[in-house]
C-alpha cells in the first residue's frame, strides 16, 4: 500500500488498482482527499499494469459529502467537477465499491465512476437539500439519467437516503455484494474487464430524461405534491430547477446551470442558517466536563410513571426502540385508558403504511401496564410523567427512592418544576435529573435533559446516550423556572396578550408567525392544544390570564370544543377569526384602559421575538444554557423555530445585536422595564459582537 496523500492510500490486486480513501470520522471530501483522488487517478489511469479501478472508502462509512467546513472559504484545486471528470474520463473501468452512506459528493463520486456495488447496508443518498444546497457536482445532471426523474426529483428535494435493494432497484447500483468489500470491489471489476463491459458514462445516457422531455406537467405535479413541506425553504426549488435543466438542456449546459443554481445558494441566508444548524446540533452532543467517553448507564429495561398523554408517549419511544417498558398508573381504567391512546396512535401510523401490523403487536408486546408501583423495581430508569405539582412529584420521588435499584436513574418529565426540590426527595439526587420530552412526546425530536445541582455526570451521560438511542435530539440545560424552551416562550406569551390588548388581532399575530416560518401561529397552536389546561393550572396557582380566562368560562377549549381563541367549522381545522372573543379582548382592553390601534407586522414580529432572544441572553449568562447554539437547536427542534432563520440566538446574530438592543431600549422607554435589555446583550452589542462569538 502506498500513500498518494495522507488521505488516499493506492493498492494494487493483481491488475486492479484500488484507492482507499481514509479520513475519518466520514470521510468527507476535503482538499486532501481531492487531491489524493485526483492523483491516484493519473497515476493508476497512465499505469499499463493496471486495468481497473476500484474506490473504496476505509472506516464507518462511504464518503459523506463535500467537507461543509470547507464552504465559504476560498476555493482550493482541485475542485471536485475536476475529480470527477478524471475518474468518469479514465481509460479504464473505474468501480466504486460503497458501504455506509454515500451522500452528497459522495454519491456524486460514485456517479461518475463507470460502475457501482454496494453492501446490503449501504445507503445512497443527496442530502444537499437539508444544508440548504443542491448537488453542486453534477449530482442533479446524472442521477435523473440513471434513476428517472421522478426518483430523482424525490430523492433530490427531500434528502433522504435510498437503501441499497432500492438502490439497485432503480439501477442506481450494479450489484449488492457481500464478504470483504475490498476484494467484492475488485471481483467485479475483473468482471467488467473479462467481459469487456463499456466504460458506461452517465452524462452519455439520455433515455430516462428524455422520457420526461416536453412534459412540463412532470414538474408542476411534483411542485404541487412538496409545497406544503417546503415552504419557506429556498433550496427545494433550485434542486427542482437543476432537475428541469437535466431534461432540457444538453448535459455540460445542465452542469453549468446546476453551478448557477448552486452558486446561488451557497451565497444565502437560508444556507449559511441550514449549515450552522447542522454543526449546532451536532455540538449540542457535547457536555464540556462529561466527555464523550464517561461511562453511562445501559438501559436494558425502563419503566414511565403515568399513562397520561405525556407517560404513553414517552412509553412509545423505549417501545420504538425495541427497550421494554413497565406503565404505572394509578388506576386500572386511567391504565386501560392511556394504552389504548398507544395502541390507537400505533395503529393510525400503520393504517397509512408507515408501520406492519406486526410491528404494532411488537411494539405493545414491549409495553406493560400495570397499577403496581414495586413493578419499577429492576428498571435501569424511570420516567415520571405524573401530574405537575410539586407535593405529588416529590411523593412520586421519594417512592420510587424505596424501591428502585441503587444504579437506576430516576427522571423527571417536569416542564416547569425545579429539578432539585425533586430530587431533594430521595437520598440520592445524583441519580436525579429531569427529561423533558415536547409533546407529542412520540414525535417531537426534542428532548431537553435537566441538569440537577447534584445530577452525577453518569446520570448526564445517561439521559444524553439515552435520547440518541431513542431518537431525540437532547440538549443538556440547567434548572430555572421553564428551562430554556419555555421560559423564552413565556416571554413571547406575555408580549402577545399585551398586543392583543393593544389591538393586534390573534389572526394577524399567528399569520406574522406563520409568514416568520413557525408552522403554525401561537393562538392556532394553543387552540390545537387546548386551552382547558393552562386555565386549570392557572387556577390552581390563582393567577389569572383575562382573556384566555373568560374564554374558557365560555366553554370554549379549543378545536376539541369547536371554539377557542377562534372559531372552527365541524370537520375543518382552520381557524376563523371569532366577533365573541374580539369583543373579550376589547373589553379587557376598555376596563383596562388601554388604548387601541393599528400594530404593523414589522412591531408585532419584533414584539414577539425580541423578548425572547433577550430572555436567550439571560439564560445564557446565568449558565442554563451551555451555548448560544444550544438554544437555537431547542427552538427548532421543540418549537417549529424555521430551520432556515438557524434558531433565535443565530437570527438575532443575523440582525446585529445593536440594533436589537437599541429597540429595546426605544420600547423600554415606552413601555417600562419588562423591555431593559439583558446585561448580555447590552454588553455584545457594544462591543459589535453576536452570540454565536461567544
Ligand atoms: C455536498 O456534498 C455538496 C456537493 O454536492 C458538492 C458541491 C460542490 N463535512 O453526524 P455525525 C462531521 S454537501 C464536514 O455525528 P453520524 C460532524 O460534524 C454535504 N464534517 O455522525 C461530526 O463532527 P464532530 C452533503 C462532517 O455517524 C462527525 O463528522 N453531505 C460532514 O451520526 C460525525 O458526524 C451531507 O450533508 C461533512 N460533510 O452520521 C452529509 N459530515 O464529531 C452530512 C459529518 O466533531 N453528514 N461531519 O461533531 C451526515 O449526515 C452524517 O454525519 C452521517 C454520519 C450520516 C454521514
Amino acid at each position: 500500500m502506498t500513500a498518494i496523500t495522507e488521505f488516499v492510500d493506492l493498492d494494487r490486486r493483481r491488475r486492479v488498482a484500488v484507492l482507499t480513501v481514509n479520513n475519518p470520522p466520514v470521510n468527507a471530501l476535503s482538499h486532501g482527499v481531492r487531491l489524493g483522488l485526483r492523483d491516484g487517478i493519473r497515476q493508476t489511469s497512465a499505469d499499463r499494469e493496471v486495468d481497473a479501478i476500484v474506490i473504496v472508502c476505509a472506516g464507518r462509512t462511504f464518503i459523506a459529502g463535500a467537507d461543509i467546513t470547507e464552504f465559504g472559504k476560498p476555493p482550493r484545486e482541485p475542485g471536485l467537477h475536476e475529480v470527477l471528470d478524471l475518474i468518469e474520463g479514465a481509460p479504464k473501468p473505474v468501480v466504486a465499491a460503497i458501504h455506509g452512506t454515500a451522500l452528497g459528493g459522495g454519491l456524486e463520486v460514485t456517479l461518475a465512476c463507470h460502475y457501482r456495488v454496494g453492501v446490503k447496508s449501504a445507503r445512497f443518498g443527496l442530502p444537499e437539500v437539508k444544508l440548504g444546497l443542491l448537488p453542486g457536482a453534477g449530482g442533479t445532471q446524472r442521477l435523473p439519467r440513471v434513476v428517472g426523474v421522478q426518483k430523482a426529483l424525490q430523492m433530490i428535494v427531500s434528502g433522504d437516503p435510498i437503501g441499497a435493494d432500492d438502490a439497485l432497484k432503480n439501477g442506481l447500483i450494479d450489484e449488492i455484494v457481500d464478504g470483504d468489500l475490498t476484494a467484492a470491489g475488485v471481483a467485479f471489476a475483473e468482471k467488467v474487464v473479462r467481459e469487456k463491459r463499456p466504460l458506461r458514462k452517465i452524462r452519455d445516457m439520455d433515455e430516462k430524461v428524455a422520457a420526461v422531455r416536453g412534459k412540463p406537467e412532470v414538474f408542476a405535479e411534483f411542485r404541487k405534491s412538496v409545497a406544503r413541506q417546503v415552504r419557506g425553504f429556498r433550496a427545494p426549488e433550485n434542486c427542482i430547477r437543476a432537475v428541469e435543466a437535466a431534461v432540457d438542456l444538453p448535459f455540460a449546459r445542465g452542469l453549468e446551470r446546476e453551478r448557477e443554481l448552486f452558486l446561488e445558494l451557497l451565497n444565502s441566508p437560508e444556507s449559511k442558517a441550514q449549515r450552522y444548524f447542522f454543526f449546532a446540533e451536532r455540538e449540542a452532543a457535547k457536555i464540556p466536563d462529561v466527555p464523550a467517553d464517561t461511562p453511562a448507564r445501559e438501559i436494558k429495561k425502563a419503566a414511565v410513571i403515568g399513562a397520561g398523554t405525556m407517560g404513553g408517549g414517552i412509553a412509545m419511544n423505549f417501545a420504538n426502540a425495541g427497550i421494554p417498558v413497565t406503565v404505572v398508573e394509578m388506576a386500572r381504567d386511567a391504565l386501560d385508558r392511556g394504552l389504548g391512546v398507544v395502541r390507537k396512535n400505533y395503529e393510525a401510523t400503520a393504517s397509512r403504511g408507515r408501520l406492519t401490523k406486526e410491528d404494532v403487536e411488537r411494539r405493545m408486546g414491549l409495553i406493560t401496564g400495570t397499577t403496581d408501583f414495586n413493578a419499577v423495581g429492576d428498571a435501569d430508569i424511570v420516567i415520571e410523567a405524573v401530574f405537575e405539582e410539586m407535593p405529588v412529584k416529590k411523593e412520586v420521588f421519594a417512592k420510587l427512592d424505596g424501591i428502585c435499584k441503587p444504579d437506576a436513574v430516576l427522571a423527571t418529565n417536569t416542564s416547569t418544576l425545579d429539578v432539585n426540590e425533586i430530587a431533594s426527595a430521595t437520598r440520592r439526587p445524583e441519580s436525579v435529573i429531569g427529561t423533558h420530552f415536547f409533546s407529542p412526546a412520540n414525535v417531537m425530536r426534542l428532548l431537553e435533559n435537566v441538569r440537577g445541582a447534584r445530577s452525577s455526570k453518569t446520570t448526564v451521560a445517561t439521559a444524553m446516550a439515552l435520547g440518541r438511542r431513542i431518537g431525540k435530539v437532547p440538549v443538556l440545560v440547567g434548572v430555572c423556572h421553564g428551562f430554556v424552551g419555555n421560559r423564552m416562550l413565556h416571554q413571547r406569551g406575555r408580549e402577545s396578550e399585551k398586543l392583543m390588548l393593544e389591538g393586534a388581532p390573534l389572526h394577524q399575530m399567528d399569520k406574522v408567525l406563520v409568514d416568520f416560518g413557525f408552522p403554525m401561529g401561537p393562538f392556532a397552536m394553543s387552540d390545537m392544544a387546548g386551552l382547558d389546561v393552562g386555565w386549570r393550572i392557572r387556577k390552581g396557582r390563582g393567577v389569572t390570564s383575562p382573556v384566555a380566562d373568560r374564554i374558557c368560562e365560555l366553554g370554549r377549549f379549543g378545536q376539541k370544543t369547536g371554539a377557542g381563541y377562534f372559531k372552527y367549522e365541524s370537520g375543518d381545522r382552520t381557524p376563523k377569526p371569532d366577533p365573541v372573543v374580539e369583543q373579550i379582548i376589547a373589553d379587557v382592553a376598555r376596563e383596562g384602559g388601554i388604548e387601541r390601534r393599528q400594530i404593523s407586522d414589522q412591531e408585532i414580529l419584533e414584539r414577539l421575538l425580541y423578548p425572547m432572544v433577550n430572555e436567550g441572553a439571560k439564560i445564557l449568562d446565568e449558565g442554563i444554557a451551555i451555548r448560544a447554539s444550544d438554544i437555537d437547536v431547542i427552538w427548532v427542534y421543540g418549537y417549529g423555530w424555521p430551520v432556515y432563520r438557524g434558531g433565535p440566538m443565530f437570527w438575532a446574530d443575523q440582525i446585529g445585536l445593536e440594533t436589537i438592543r437599541d429597540r429595546m431600549l426605544e420600547l423600554q422607554r415606552k413601555s417600562g422595564d419588562e423591555w431593559a435589555p439583558a446585561p448580555l446583550l447590552n454588553r455584545l452589542a457594544d462591543q459589535g459582537k453576536g452570540f454565536l462569538t461567544l
